[in-house]
């Protein structure tokens, strides 16, 4: 079976959101039917800021379980984390040969990141998009699912891989975007919903957690911005508090925007805010509890992960032994074995 190989990684930075839920993992799982997927946990980018140690190590784990608690199927799928799979790290530094300066300069996140970290603009930040080229290209990736703020960052990655191939030949398939998370699975703010619903938003009523409570979640509904029109139409414009739920509402429960607004016809706020929540909780209560019976049962979760890493490295190495070669570099035979080892 030759299907297309897609590959995508989150950071292991806090908590996500129903909007990272609809726009991103739901749309990575349901690609597990007709793509051969691979999902990391992509812990080394995310020391690029400093992390404390032990609540790290269970940061990572926890986004583990919750790509799994998504619906992402380690039958199905490669699941695992970076750092467990050291070619990342190696073909990272090959690739920073074949990047130039003046590209990595050009980076919008890098000069928004060394804005934001002004005390700690560390190289590991500066060459942030070669690892990310890195984990895509070792892997012969044809899609990569991601947000439209990486969308500079795959660029990088298509223009390092036509740079290397051009030099050395057809080694690495050259990645396509796929733009998750726009459309009706952008999901806003809750209390500005002129902004996107953001995991970094320092209000707690502005996001909805993917972990979030049943009571938590209808509180947070319940205090959702809308506006005082008292008419519930799909008018973004004018009403974009109510837009955005009756998005949610429809994402959650499959309906159309038509189905919507037959709905909630009534008009009335309550009863849309009310109900939206009764979708979401339907939505994530499974996820929740899956979840939290993953992170309970540790042997469970690291079988999984020690299966993915095995998986991913059986892929990594077969590209790093094409690589290595291509580069002139003599072959470790204690690495790739003594017969495969003289190319
Ligand atoms: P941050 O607050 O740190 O910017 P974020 O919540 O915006 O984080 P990202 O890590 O940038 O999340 O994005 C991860 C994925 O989630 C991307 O594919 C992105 O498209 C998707 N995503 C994030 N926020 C939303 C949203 N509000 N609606 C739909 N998709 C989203
Ligand atoms: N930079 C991405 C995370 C990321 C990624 C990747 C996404 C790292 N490596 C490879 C897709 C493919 C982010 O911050 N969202």
């Amino acid at each position: 079976m030759n299907q297309p190989i897609v590959f995508s990684g989150a950071q292991p930075t806090g908590q996500l959101t129903l909007g990272n839920y609809l726009g991103a993992l739901r749309q990575w799982t349901a690609m597990q039917h007709d793509h051969t997927c691979i999902f990391c946990v992509v812990d080394l980018h995310a020391l690029t800021v400093r992390q404390d140690p032990a609540a790290f190590r269970e940061r990572i784990l926890d986004l583990a379980a919750l790509y799994l608690a998504c619906g992402i199927d380690p039958e199905r799928s490669v699941i695992f984390i970076q750092s467990h799979v050291p070619a990342h790290a190696e073909l990272a530094w090959l690739l920073s040969t074949f990047t130039m300066m003046g590209e990595l300069d050009r980076m919008t996140q890098f000069k928004d990141k060394a804005r934001s970290h002004a005390h700690n603009v560390n190289a590991g930040l500066f060459t942030y998009p070669v690892l990310m080229a890195a984990d895509i290209l070792l892997y012969g990736t044809h899609k990569v699912p991601v947000g439209e703020d990486q969308k500079q960052h795959l660029e990088l990655s298509r223009d390092v891989a036509v740079r290397f191939n051009g030099l050395h030949g057809p080694i690495f398939v050259v990645p396509e975007p796929l733009v998750t998370g726009g459309g009706a699975a952008r999901i806003k703010d809750l209390q500005d919903p002129l902004k996107k619903m953001s995991k970094s938003a320092e209000a707690d009523l502005a996001k909805v957690m993917i972990l979030d409570e049943p009571d938590a979640i209808l509180k947070k509904f319940k205090k959702a911005v809308t506006d005082g029109l008292g008419s519930i139409r799909n008018d973004e414009a004018n009403q974009p508090g109510v837009v955005n739920l009756l998005n949610i509402w429809r994402a959650a429960r499959g309906a159309s925007m038509e189905e919507a607004l037959t709905h909630f016809s009534h008009n009335q706020y309550g009863r849309l805010k009310v109900e939206t929540a009764e979708a979401v909780i339907d939505l994530l209560d499974p996820v929740r509890q899956r979840f939290t019976e993953l992170r309970s049962d540790p042997a469970e979760l690291e079988g999984v992960l020690t299966r993915g890493a095995e998986q991913a490295m059986e892929r990594a190495e077969a590209m790093m032994q094409r690589v290595l070669s291509a580069l002139g570099l003599p072959l470790n035979p204690r690495r790739f074995g003594p017969t495969q080892g003289r190319s």
